[in-house]
């Protein structure tokens, strides 16, 4: 969480700087969330689906943020070779699913990987599938919930609802009472957590995934947040009204879970300093690295979509 939040902001001020082109998608308010789905799976076993604020997931399934800095600027050495300008980035050899720009397109790809799984013989994975609110009102997130739940997939589907689809609020989004409906209308075994708790999604996020993992079936998890930015770096969320702004004010999850570590007595106040200082190290390290590797040269390049193979890894 600590890392995601120090590449982010570091991410944010290049892009105010003019330094990035394209969009700059931050999680700020999911950074609980995404860590919790990470820490539970194994890279090369499980199955990991990011959506597009999902950096914090990123940092604990293993990828470092040297390759979301490489994505973003554009670098030649890049695991997308500087054709990727921010978030669509997979590794499926490692069983990482590129975000796909295209909502809901992801889930059914995830759940071909499971299945793929299950047709080799692989026994104990399970997948963790990432998709916002406004995501659960695609027809193609339904095809594949529906396709996952009649298979029994262990598929682990995190629906992060931060209230808001861009500048679509819930109420004008769903009219079911609460999106554990739609979980219940699948045919999955349902959670809710509230999203900016780490202690309580962490809970709750183990629970899903180990039952997912022991073939209990596919689970859906609603976890509640507010998203605390704009859609993206360009948008200055205006439209989310100042009142839920307030509600939120104290909940942000870097500092609930700094406080809580404490607490629990994981953590000291100078340990959580000495992370961040390294998380601010290696974020320096990365933008600075990113920015001095070359953009890919169309002249000599031999990029082809089908004959890709990963370079790097
Ligand atoms: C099929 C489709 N429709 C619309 C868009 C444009 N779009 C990109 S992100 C987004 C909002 C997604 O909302 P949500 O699923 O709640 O995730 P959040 O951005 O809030 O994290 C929209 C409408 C898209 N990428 N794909």
């Amino acid at each position: 969480m600590e890392m995601a939040r120090a590449f982010e902001t570091k991410l944010s001020a290049l892009y105010k700087a003019g330094k990035i082109f394209g969009g700059v998608f931050i999680g700020r308010g999911h950074e609980a969330i995404a860590a919790c789905e990470g820490v539970y799976l194994q890279k090369g076993h499980d199955v990991y689906t990011p959506f597009i604020r999902e950096q914090a997931g990123r940092c604990a399934w293993g990828d470092s943020v040297l390759d979301s800095a490489q994505c973003y600027l554009g670098s030649a050495r890049g695991i997308m070779r500087g054709r990727e300008g921010n978030v669509h980035w997979g590794k499926p050899h490692e069983g990482t699913v590129a975000t796909i720009s295209h909502l809901g397109a992801a889930v059914s790809v995830a759940a071909g990987m499971l299945m793929a799984r299950r047709m080799q013989g692989k026994t104990n994975f399970a997948g963790v599938i990432c998709i916002g609110d406004g995501t659960t009102s695609v027809g193609s997130t339904h095809e594949a919930c529906n396709l996952i739940a009649v298979e029994k997939l262990p598929a682990v589907i995190v629906v992060t609802n931060n209230q808001f689809a861009y500048s679509t609020p819930n109420s004008q989004e769903f009219a079911c009472r609460s999106l554990m409906d739609r979980g219940v209308g699948y045919g999955m075994a349902t959670h809710e957590c509230d999203g900016t708790d780490f202690l309580q999604t962490l809970q709750v996020m183990g629970r899903a995934i180990a039952a997912a993992r022991a073939g209990e079936g596919p689970q859906w998890v609603v976890a509640n947040t507010l998203r605390m930015c704009g859609h993206g770096e360009h948008d200055d969320a205006a439209y989310i009204p100042q009142e839920l702004k307030k509600q939120y004010a104290d909940r942000d999850p870097l500092a609930v879970a700094r406080r809580q570590v404490q607490e629990q007595g994981w953590l000291t106040a100078e340990d959580i300093a000495t992370i961040q200082a390294e998380c601010a190290e290696e974020v320096q390290q990365a933008m600075a690295q990113a920015q001095k590797e070359p953009a890919p040269n169309p002249a000599t390049e031999d990029w082809s979509a089908t004959s890709w193979k990963p370079t790097r890894y």
